[in-house]
């Protein structure tokens, strides 16, 4: 088989890829390890920055998000019952959108098979040959048969567990990584929200997260040891916890039930430069992960998504080469900037177990210049809703 991009992944960066090559007259095949079903199974991420949502109307997927989706003005945050609101519409012009990453995955895989896009399911690529010439060629298992996909130019929207980054090699790769000391346990469930917005709170017990999906579908987060198993939290345990983290306001008036999905995610910081090389060219977890803090993985993919498409419809519309050297440098200076926030907000908010007194000082004294500084909130503010592409 041949194609001019082989795209390997068939999560968010892929399929979004995948649908504006395509909508550039670009031939592009989509070879993804997993089932649909299993892919759409997942429950990550809840947040649109104005930048992914104006991506996805660009690649004619924003009809259900307009319709469904929940724009939000702010967001909030709390030290124990202290509250404060970050109007993030008045402070920076713009908002967020709250829409599910898996409804947006949902969207990209109709709008692909809409469009007649090939996307190969149960493809499992095991090797990525030829890089560093102009004709590479990518190897998957399917049905227990190898087969080949040659193609002028390889994206690894792979993942964090992907081969594709593992292709450049080990020499001429720096990686930087932060393992933080905990994990975030999630559960969703047919519940109203407990807010308006979203509540970022921090506790002596540790963080937690008030997230929501629609008016009757919400997300909660709360930190939790390395050690903590899924299997040993019951919703009721998981709410107990909740309400002695989120302002007693909020825990008075809670609404609970029984969990739709429980799941312990761990938190990383973590980016593999280049973002290219040779013909193979990375975009979303393949590169880089943040800590789901900032709420920036799926927008970051996204951004990188923005810069690789206009990469590649350079070089096959004009024969630009030169677009194809400034890609790593131009993504990695928004997703530097991106792992910075997500960084600094989980610093912010999170009980680290082996944090001095001093620290813990800095992290209340750090809420409490935001509570008296707008400048301090308008910088949170314009990270939030997106820093310029
Ligand atoms: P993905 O990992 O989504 O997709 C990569 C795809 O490549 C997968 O479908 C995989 O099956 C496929 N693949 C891997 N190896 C392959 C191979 N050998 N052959 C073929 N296909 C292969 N972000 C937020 O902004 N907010 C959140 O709350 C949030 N929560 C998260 C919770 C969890 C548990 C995880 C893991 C991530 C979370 N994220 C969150 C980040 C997440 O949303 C990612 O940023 C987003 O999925 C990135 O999309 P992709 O880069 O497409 O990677
Ligand atoms: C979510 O709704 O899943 C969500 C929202 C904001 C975050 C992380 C996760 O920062």
């Amino acid at each position: 088989m041949k194609t001019q991009v082989a795209i390997i992944g068939g999560g968010p960066a892929g399929l979004l890829l995948s649908q504006l090559l395509d909508l550039h007259g670009i031939d592009n095949i989509v070879l993804e390890r997993r089932t649909r079903d299993y892919v759409l199974g997942r429950i990550r991420a809840g947040v649109l920055e104005q930048g992914s949502v104006d991506l996805l109307r660009a690649a004619d997927v924003g009809e259900r998000m307009d319709r469904e989706g929940q724009v939000h003005d702010g967001v909030e945050l709390s030290w124990h019952d202290e509250r404060l609101q970050i109007p993030i519409k008045d402070l920076t012009g713009r908002g967020v959108m709250i829409y599910g990453q898996t409804e947006v995955t949902h969207d990209l895989y109709d709008a692909r098979d809409a469009r007649g896009g090939a996307v190969i399911h149960e493809a499992d690529v095991f090797a990525i040959d030829g890089i560093e010439s102009d004709s590479p060629v990518v190897r998957y298992l399917k049905d227990g048969q190898e087969h080949t996909l040659e193609c002028d130019f390889v994206a690894g929207c792979d993942g964090f567990h992907g081969p594709a980054r593992k292709a450049i090699p080990a020499a001429q790769r720096r990686e930087f990584i932060r393992e933080y000391p905990f994990g975030w346990l999630g559960l969703l469930s047919e519940t109203p929200p407990a807010a308006h917005e979203l509540i970022y709170a921090s506790h002596d017990r540790g963080f937690a997260l008030c997230s929501m999906r629609s008016d009757v579908l919400s997300r909660y987060y709360v930190q939790v040891p390395l050690t903590e198993k899924v299997e040993d939290w019951s919703a009721d345990r998981f709410w107990d916890e909740l309400k002695m983290r989120i302002p007693e306001d909020v825990a008075a008036h809670l609404v609970t039930g029984p969990a739709i999905e429980m799941s312990i995610a761990p938190l990383r910081s973590f980016v593999s430069e280049p973002m290219r090389y040779g013909r193979l060219f990375l975009a979303g977890d393949a590169a880089h992960i943040v800590p789901p803090t900032g709420a920036k993985g799926l927008n970051l993919a996204f951004s990188d998504v923005y810069y690789l498409h206009r990469t590649l419809d350079a070089f096959y519309s004009t024969n630009d080469t030169d677009a194809l050297d400034a890609y790593s440098d131009l993504a990695l200076a928004r997703v530097w900037k991106c792992e910075r926030f997500s960084w600094w907000m989980t610093n912010l908010l999170h009980d680290f177990p082996d944090r001095s007194d001093f620290e813990r000082r800095m992290q209340k004294t750090e809420f409490e210049y935001l509570l008296q500084s707008e400048t301090a909130r308008k910088s949170l503010a314009e990270n939030y809703v997106g820093l310029p592409y």
